[in-house]
């Protein structure tokens, strides 16, 4: 059989996996075990054990769920509109969606990375990466709010992203389109093997504030880089990426990248990458990307634009990225709590391919490579391989640790976890996913130091998990108890979005720092009033600012007159709360975005253009107490160049309205 063939044969064996999950037994009864409500059981008024921090997919944002309850806790807005809170609707958090090519609403959200201090979770910040217009995140994990967004130029989508170093000195991304960049961008397509490249992007993270900074790219042959891991321990100085399409193909990639018997890992010394840098040994490339930065002193995003990055080319600088074969199109590439092994699942191959670190460095001191892949050195195979495991079950994706010495693989074709051991590369066992399990996720399972105890399998097909609720069903996660020798499916629960990779840590890392509410003194908003004394309505030519209080259970103004047919309404309504757990929310009828949630003690603007003349409700849309429902007013709006005066208040008199200060 061919190599042609044999991709066909794989690919259909993939495609019968998506077309007939069903055809699988529905044994639920087996798959969970007596004990299992027991284990997972949160008494109402309890906390859970862990965090789980889980990638949305294709909603853009993060859900957050308790473990082992399986709670969905909180949505985190990131690169997506979320109308729930008015995260991409507010004048203040607008901002954050900013790109290069406009006002981007929405993501693919695949991969989350926690920081980390010495190889392990510190609870500072979360990243996320955007798949589809290249970006990263960081996530504040004392508000849960994201703070930072930047682009990524000279990529075509990042999806070996945020991973990040044993200090989170650096998160990575890495394009997964290769295309034409600089001043080379209209070109045919059928140039890809001339004039399309790809990039990995080294991201620095300041370590007190978390600042993002795009400190240099990699220039790199127009391939498609899938997922990264950094090295620890030992190989510290180290990140390794897979890469698929090493064949360049620019179409029916199903076919036509799936050719070679085997793609690559990239290995790449970032420290020496660094040295580089210092010594100037970067070329400049001009090019725009924006980088958007929330701060809670004003409550609000600002966006600037960054004009500049160092590039480095692997194919001038020597000794600092090497290729490793890697076999058949590789997705997942991960590293152990040592440091010392690199996991690559090609989701095509049979088995499962471990390198060591140890060799990788003998192969390159001792020159064991196979030529060059466009001017990159080859590393031997045997020369860099621990060994493979054999047999391990269908289309391997993605691995994570234990800290006990073993790994667990997911199979999406074969509809399983399956562990094995790091010392033998033995499987050891198997457990069954309903249905197609794409990332795995245990507390601290690519760190140094694994929390172990569960493992949780994201999986890309639910089909007769749950009540049917109609062509589109919720995506599954299953919980297994993994302390003993056997793992044990003890919990089924359904997701938001397209889980793909997620994070969790010990609860406790993040629940003492978490913030409660915000010091109305200490608003910085421009727009913020501190008192209902200080409400106001300000007119400056066709704005006008309404500087409006929430308390409950009532806005100060909530009777505004005034306003005129083409004017622009700005709405900076303060919470003044200083409480745990009370936003107020404000809306008005016929506003063309969403309703803002203002938590305790900040400011949060709402604009409005009114369409037509008349007398507009606003109300809080967050039940906040007994009179919530009362906690509402009007505003009217007369016809352009109508002369009625700016009139404003609370508890006005029935006639004559009189502003009220
Ligand atoms: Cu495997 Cu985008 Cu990490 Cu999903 S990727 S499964
Ligand atoms: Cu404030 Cu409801």
């Amino acid at each position: 059989m061919n190599s042609r063939s044999s991709a066909i044969l794989l690919a259909g064996l993939f495609g019968a996996a998506l077309a007939l999950p069903s055809c699988k037994p529905r044994s639920e009864a087996g798959a969970i075990t007596s004990d299992a409500a027991e284990k997972t059981y949160v008494a109402p008024g309890k906390y859970d054990e862990f965090y789980n921090f889980v990638s949305g997919g294709f909603n853009g944002q993060v859900s957050v769920y308790g473990l082992p309850s399986g709670r969905l806790l909180k949505i985190i807005p990131v690169f997506s509109v979320f109308p729930e809170n008015g995260y991409g609707y507010s004048e203040e958090t607008k901002a954050m969606l900013n790109t290069s090519n406009g006002f981007v609403p929405w993501d693919d959200q695949h991969h989350l990375e926690l920081s980390q201090t010495d190889g392990k979770p510190d609870g500072r910040w979360l990243f996320a990466n955007a798949n589809n217009t290249p970006r990263v995140a960081r996530i504040n994990l004392s508000t849960f709010k994201t703070e930072e967004i930047l682009e990524l130029p000279n990529s075509g989508g990042n999806h070996s992203s945020p991973f990040c170093t044993e200090n989170t000195e650096y998160i990575v991304a890495g394009t997964r389109f290769s295309i034409p960049m600089g001043d080379k961008q209209d070109v045919p397509i059928n140039s890809y093997k001339k004039n399309f490249h790809g990039t990995v992007s080294f991201i620095k993270v300041d370590s007190l504030s978390g600042r993002l900074q795009l400190a240099f790219q990699i220039l790199l042959p127009g391939v498609d880089f899938d997922l990264s891991h950094a090295g620890k321990g030992p190989s510290k100085d180290w990140f390794f990426f897979s890469c698929y399409n090493t064949e360049q193909a620019h179409t029916l990639l199903e076919v036509n990248a799936s050719q070679r018997d085997k793609d690559f890992i990239m290995a790449v010394n970032w420290k020496k990458a660094e040295q580089y840098v210092r010594d100037h040994k970067g070329a400049l490339r001009s090019t725009p990307y924006i980088h958007n930065v929330y701060t809670e002193k004003t409550h609000s995003a600002t966006s600037s634009t960054e004009t500049q990055v160092t590039i480095l080319d692997p194919t001038e600088l020597k000794d600092f990225v090497y290729f490793i074969p890697c076999p058949k199109s590789p997705h997942g590439c991960d590293v152990d709590p040592s440091g010392e092994y690199i996991v690559g699942s090609g989701k095509l191959a049979a088995l499962i391919p471990v390198f060591s670190y140890t060799k990788i460095q003998q192969a390159i001191a001792g020159k064991q490579f196979d030529g060059d892949y466009a001017g990159i050195p080859v590393i031997k195979y045997e020369a860099a391989l621990y060994g493979e495991v054999q047999k391990p079950g269908l289309g391997p994706l993605h691995t994570e640790f234990d800290g006990k010495g073993n790994a667990y693989t997911s199979m999406f074709v074969s509809s399983e976890v399956v562990k094995w051991s790091l010392k033998d590369l033995k499987v050891l066992d198997r457990a069954p996913t309903y249905y197609s399990v794409g990332h795995l996720c245990i507390p601290g399972g690519d760190t140094k130091s694994p929390y172990g105890k569960y493992l949780i399998a994201y999986n890309k097909i639910t089909k007769d998990r749950y009540l049917p609720t109609g062509p589109e069903l919720a995506q599954s996660a299953q919980l297994y108890d993994i302390s003993g020798d056997k793992m044990k499916m003890i919990l089924d629960f359904p997701t938001v979005g397209e889980p793909h990779y997620g994070q969790a840590l010990p609860a406790e890392i993040i629940s003492k720092n978490s913030v409660k509410y915000y010091k109305i003194e200490e608003n910085g908003n421009p727009y913020v009033t501190k008192g209902e004394k200080e409400a106001k309505v300000v007119r400056e030519g066709n704005k006008i600012h309404v500087y409006i209080t929430a308390i409950r259970s009532h806005f100060v103004p909530d009777n505004i007159e005034g306003v005129r047919l083409g004017d622009e309404v700005y709405f900076h309504v303060t919470n003044l709360e200083q409480d745990w757990d009370i936003p107020h929310g404000f809306a008005v009828k016929g506003a063309a975005n969403s309703e803002i949630l203002i938590m305790p003690g900040e400011t949060c603007t709402l604009k409005w253009i009114p369409t037509a003349i008349g007398v507009f409700p606003i109300y809080c849309t967050d039940f906040c107490s007994a009179l919530h429902q009362e906690m509402q007013g009007y505003v009217r709006v007369s016809p352009a160049g109508s002369n009625n005066p700016l009139l404003f208040g609370t508890n006005l008199a029935d006639s004559g309205a009189v502003a009220k200060k």
